[in-house]
């Protein structure tokens, strides 16, 4: 069975990018066709400057959203990266095999980079390994499919080159991964700034919907969306990011091309309301499983136990497997 790995890293309050681009393709298509594990990756979330609670608030809201979007713990495995301790063992022996330049040329890297100096912070050396991390995460697995946004691809690129790597030096051990992107909304860019990603960990939140933004709040957020010059609805990214931005959305909400649905529509005004409607409906239920499971935290805990438990069952004779091929004395 193909085997799938995700997740999410508790930096924010998951967005409407998030599930677009990935966390619905999960619940309404991988989970039930693949040996699926999906994670809150909240080591991930320390490569930055952080606050501890706000952390461990943030990793628990994810967890409830995936399992309010409709993870469904009896089909797919929801866990906690820090849970499983064969992450951080396996990425050292994969910082062995990557090197200081390819990570350098991480793009993830480079512009956080930039924005912690400009923020006055310093720059993690854990910003600069993460990737390893995540091919860690990845490889521990024997996973063979990886659904990301297009931010991502990158990151998978470079686990397919040290599984490839390591392989070729120790003997077959990793399968080697491939990302897989959803049809539409690939890259949902914040609704200010059509040319940045609508990212969870952004400052300026009035053009990023948050999957718990109330409706007004989204209908708002949407209506006040930056559109293009012009007056004609059409789907050319190049030249019309805003528009194409909303009717990407719109399409991802509807199942729809957003080349076909750009020829219904006559204003602006008229595709925001069309994509404000759509998207409230879309987050309606998510927010109400939400508010359910928020109020019952020992259900998620005890599904992130169990989630924990399966992980390490799958993921320890691969990390051992790959000790034993780097040359490290079994420990008896
Ligand atoms: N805007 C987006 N459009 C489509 N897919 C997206 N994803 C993220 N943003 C978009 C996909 O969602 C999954 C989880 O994302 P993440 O938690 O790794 O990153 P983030 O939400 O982008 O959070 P940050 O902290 O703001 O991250 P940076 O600044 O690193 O981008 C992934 O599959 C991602 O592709």
């Amino acid at each position: 069975m193909t085997r799938i790995f995700s997740g999410v890293k508790p930096t924010g309050h998951l967005t409407l990018g998030n599930y677009l681009g990935a966390v619905r393709r999960w619940v309404e298509v991988d989970q039930h066709r693949a040996d699926g594990l999906f994670s809150v990756v909240d080591l991930h979330a320390l490569t930055v400057e952080h606050d501890p609670a706000r952390v461990r608030r943030l990793s628990r809201q994810a967890a409830t959203l995936l399992l309010a979007a409709g993870l469904d713990p009896a089909l797919c495995t929801v866990f906690v990266q820090s849970h499983v301790d064969e992450h951080t063992r396996l990425s050292y022996l994969l910082e062995c095999t990557a090197t200081d330049g390819e990570l350098r040329r991480m793009i993830q890297y480079k512009e956080k980079s930039v924005r912690a100096l400009a923020s006055g912070e310093s720059v993690r050396f854990s910003l600069l390994s993460y990737p390893v991390l995540m091919a860690a995460d990845i490889l521990a697995y024997r996973t063979d499919e990886v659904p990301v946004g297009e931010d991502q691809t990158q990151h998978v690129e470079l686990t397919r080159d040290l599984a490839v790597r390591f392989n070729q030096r120790y003997g077959h051990t990793f399968s080697v991964p491939k990302a897989t992107q959803p049809p539409v909304a690939a890259r949902v860019m914040d609704l200010q700034d059509p040319a940045s990603k609508m990212g969870k960990s952004h400052d300026a939140t009035a053009g990023i919907v948050y999957l718990l933004d109330d409706a007004d709040v989204v209908r708002k957020k949407i209506m006040r969306a930056v559109t293009d010059s012009g007056q004609e609805v059409a789907y050319d990214p190049e030249t019309k990011p805003g528009v194409a931005n909303l009717l990407e959305i719109l399409a991802g909400c509807t199942a729809q091309e957003p080349a076909a649905l750009a020829e219904a529509y006559t204003s602006y005004g008229e595709l925001k309301r069309a994509t404000a409607e759509a998207v409230i409906e879309v987050l309606r239920p998510v927010r109400e499983r939400h508010a359910v499971l928020a109020a019952d935290p020992g259900e998620v805990d005890a599904v992130l136990k169990d989630g924990a438990e399966r992980a390490r069952g799958m993921a320890r004779p691969v990390v051992d497997a790959a000790y034993r091929a780097a040359g490290l004395l079994p420990a008896g």
